[in-house]
């Protein structure tokens, strides 16, 4: 619709219309939320990822009904990485080629070794896609992104454009690292940005705080943060 919807949120109200608003989720995938997965093996804590899918699904239920556009991301490598920078490989645990050596304190898989879910974030592993509750409807936008932002050698900018969107509402995992990364990126092209702070999760609690306070300190530095209730009063 295009009339405009208001909702309190930090630090001040959000104003956008349904027909140019997406609803963007990060990276809702196996590998970070269940056992056995890239982000357990990363050492996060699966208690707080897993607390916000229920309250992603109910956004994501809200948002289908009031007819705004839905658009998934899943980071992930191609199966012969040739997508995923050294740089990414050798801060989880020392890769193949690396000249750094391998430490204690680095983790005992890399992207690409074979977990219980199949390839560690490889496109097309079990463990890489989205988990049930939040199954992408064929009409809704995946973007598969090598990176932790999902404007990174994607097209995401422009699918977003052709959908005539100016505002998002951001969920998903991880608030610290792929949710903030891909909400300033946002900010910088020209999105009005709104997270909901319920339909997103860290691998521990004060990384969550610290994110989202500072997406809205000063006046909206980069957006806003929203709870969920009032906005799903708002969208039903
Ligand atoms: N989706 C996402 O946040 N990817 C990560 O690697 N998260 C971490 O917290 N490492």
């Amino acid at each position: 619709s295009s009339a405009t919807l208001t909702i309190p949120a930090k630090p001040y109200p959000f104003s956008f219309q349904p027909c140019r608003t997406a609803l963007l989720i990060i990276d809702m995938q196996r590998d970070f939320l269940l056992a056995g997965g890239f982000g357990e093996i990363q050492g996060g804590s699966l208690a707080d990822v897993q607390a916000c899918i229920e309250p992603t699904r109910r956004l994501l239920e809200a948002s289908r009904a009031a007819g705004l556009a839905i658009f998934h991301t899943r980071e992930g490598h191609k199966p012969d990485l040739s997508d995923c920078p050294s740089s990414k490989l050798v801060r989880q645990a020392a890769a193949p080629h690396s000249p750094n050596p391998r430490s204690e304190k680095q983790h005992k898989l890399v992207i690409g070794d074979r977990g219980e879910m199949g390839r560690l974030l490889v496109r097309g592993e079990y463990g890489h896609d989205i988990v049930d509750e939040l199954k992408p409807l064929p009409n809704e936008v995946v973007i598969d992104k090598p990176g932790k932002g999902a404007f990174w050698d994607t097209d995401l900018m422009h699918r977003l454009k052709a959908h005539g969107i100016t505002h998002i509402l951001v969920a998903g995992v991880t608030t610290e690292c792929c949710v903030a990364t891909t909400f300033r990126e946002a900010n910088d092209r020209g999105f009005e940005c709104c997270a909901v702070t319920e339909a997103t999760a860290g691998y521990n609690p004060s990384f969550k705080t610290s994110s989202l306070d500072m997406l809205h300190w000063s006046q909206g530095l980069f957006g806003f943060v929203s709870d969920l209730q009032p906005l799903l009063e708002c969208l039903g």
